[in-house]
């Protein structure tokens, strides 16, 4: 058997030449571990983000309105099933991921726990949900994983899609009357901070972004997104008429950047432990529609038994 050491030197050599790590490699224990606790987490939360946009299917505004939602929504299962394919590649059963989700053990983004109030809500989620997500999943297509890489530049070019939607809804909302400016100017001031907490924690409390960033599975670090995040909204925000709701943000000359105000780290961890406004609500629905779904699985199940043992019988007759 090859030397351990020798193994991980070869191994951290190929990433160092960006040649992607395909699911057959070598690969050691604590990157399997951790491109397995990632991409299940990311899965969990494109099929958990379903349910505050979902909220919104039947009361959306026009025909026109209500076929985007369905198709972003739709678009969004597709991505937790793309993840969730990509994870089954490091070896691990979906149902085990499901469990996970259900019982608590796994996380999902800590911005699906807030409640969609408003119809402006949709198009803020749009900006700013799916802003956040292209601009940390952007550098994930380069991720050293290749099953993830490769799933991420699909997702990104629906996610810019998505983001469009949004914020066209919001440049409808800000041309509107003053209610609908108003409610527009409300749904910024409740979604920009939990928007910048996606990005995770701090740098220096971000227990994984520094081996992760060498294993070139994270190309940024969260500190670094969220400032790119900030730099681009500001312009966008003037565009739409609306302030951010941040006194501390303000151009920064010597630095290049927007300065921006201190995050409450105390509800973000209060969220990501189960204690935000709708953690119980989100996980109780997907527990119930799993347990609602329990007769499609079975019956899909049923019929791929049916249809290989009718191939098994055809390729014995030829033979
Ligand atoms: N929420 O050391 P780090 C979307 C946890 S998809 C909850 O910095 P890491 C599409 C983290 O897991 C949105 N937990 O960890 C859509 C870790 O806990 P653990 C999801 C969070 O992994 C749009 C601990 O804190 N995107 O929006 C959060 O290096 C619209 C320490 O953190 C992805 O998952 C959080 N916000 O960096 C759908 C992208 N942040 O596991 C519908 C892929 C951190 O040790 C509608 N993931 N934690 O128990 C990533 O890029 C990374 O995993 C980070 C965290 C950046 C999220």
């Amino acid at each position: 058997m090859a030397d351990i050491t020798a193994l991980e030197a070869h191994f951290q050599n190929t990433i160092d030449q960006e040649i992607k790590i395909e699911p057959k490699d070598w690969m050691p224990d604590a990157y399997r571990k951790t491109l397995i606790r990632q991409i299940s987490q990311h899965a969990h939360s494109e099929i958990v983000g379903m349910l505050p946009e979902g909220n919104w299917i039947t009361r959306a505004p026009s025909l026109r309105r209500k076929v985007a939602l369905l198709a972003k929504v739709q678009d969004e299962a597709g991505h937790g099933l793309y993840l969730y394919s990509a994870c089954e590649t490091l070896g691990v059963e979906r149902n085990e991921l499901v469990e996970q989700l259900h019982d608590g053990r796994a996380k999902y983004s800590s911005i699906f726990n807030y409640p969609t109030l408003t119809w402006a809500d949709i198009g803020v989620i749009g900006w700013l949900v799916d802003g956040a997500a292209i601009m940390n999943q952007v550098p994930l297509c380069r991720c050293s994983y290749g099953p993830y890489a490769r799933a991420m530049v699909r997702v990104c070019k629906e996610e810019s899609f998505h983001q469009r939607q949004g914020y066209e809804i919001l440049l409808t909302l800000s041309k509107g009357t003053e209610a609908q400016r108003r409610m527009l100017q409300d749904a910024v001031n409740r979604w920009w901070w939990p928007s910048l907490m996606m990005f995770g924690p701090n740098d220096a409390d971000s227990p994984h972004t520094a081996q992760s960033m060498k294993w070139k599975i994270k190309r940024f670090t969260n500190d670094e997104l969220r400032q790119k995040f900030v730099d681009v909204c500001v312009d966008q925000a003037k565009l739409l008429n609306v302030t951010l709701p941040d006194p501390d943000l303000k151009w920064n000359e010597e630095r290049g950047h927007y300065d921006f105000g201190e995050i409450n780290w105390d509800e973000f961890w209060q969220v990501v432990k189960g204690h935000g406004p709708c953690n119980k609500e989100r996980i109780d629905t997907r527990r119930r529609a799993h347990e609602e779904g329990a007769w499609v699985r079975e019956a899909a199940m049923a019929f791929a038994e049916k249809q290989a043992r009718r191939r098994a019988e055809e390729s014995s007759q030829v033979a």
